[in-house]
């Protein structure tokens, strides 16, 4: 293994690190990834990153960029071709990044709401996130051109981040049909799912969180 590669510190299910993975993979920039778990105790990020989230990326010179946008933003400052260069169609790709990662988030909050006991679960804040998860994807289905893309561009930072978001979907909120919802971001799903970028990395579950 090159010492001097870059490393990305992952964990297993989040769709925030699959984007940076995906955005790596895409430019072909040699790195290496570290399976942590942020939640426990002998997780590595929290000595590189005040929020101890994943993803956290470690340039070769040491120095710590995290944030799945931030990431993004350096490895397209290093290697542009995942954003458009006209500002309309930048900001495009910047807002269906947003409500892609929204989905995720209500996603998580979802998922560690349930790790609570039956009877502390709020029944308010779980309807909350599911509407905003459907209201997400509906989002999203509506912004896609008929080419299937978001902009002329066939992968960009919006597509990644829509592919990474309805992955986690799959694997952390199977009981919601997006597919039926949403033909045209199935079909853009499967056309994603045959770059192998994405199909390195398929998202799958980690220990969960230590229940408070
Ligand atoms: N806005 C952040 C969200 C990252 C995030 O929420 N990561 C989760 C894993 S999916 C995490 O590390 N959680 C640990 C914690 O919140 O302590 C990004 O886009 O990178």
């Amino acid at each position: 293994m090159n010492p001097f590669f870059m490393k990305l510190y992952i964990a297993t299910p989040s769709p925030f690190a699959r984007k940076a993975r995906v955005t790596l993979l895409e430019k072909q920039i040699p790195h290496e990834v570290v399976i942590d778990n942020p939640w426990q105790p002998e997780s590595k990020v929290k000595d590189l990153n005040p929020l101890a989230k994943i993803p956290t990326l470690v340039l070769d010179d040491g120095r710590v960029i995290h944030d799945s946008k931030v990431i993004f933003e350096y490895l397209e400052l290093e290697k542009p071709g995942h954003l458009p260069e006209e500002k309309h169609e930048k900001i495009i790709h910047r807002l269906a990044e947003v409500v892609a990662d929204g989905i995720s988030d209500a996603v998580v909050m979802t998922f560690l709401e349930n790790q609570r006991p039956e009877g502390s679960r709020s029944q308010f804040w779980l309807s909350r996130q599911a509407d905003k998860i459907r209201e997400g994807v509906q989002e999203l289905e509506r912004q896609l051109l008929p080419t299937g893309s978001f902009t002329a561009l066939d992968i960009g930072l919006g597509e990644i981040a829509t592919g990474s978001a309805l992955g986690y979907l799959d694997l952390r909120y199977p009981s919601y049909d997006w597919r039926n919802d949403a033909p045209s971001l199935r079909k853009l799903f499967d056309r994603l799912m045959g770059r192998t970028s994405f199909q390195q990395t398929v998202p799958s579950a980690q220990e969960l969180p230590v229940n408070q």
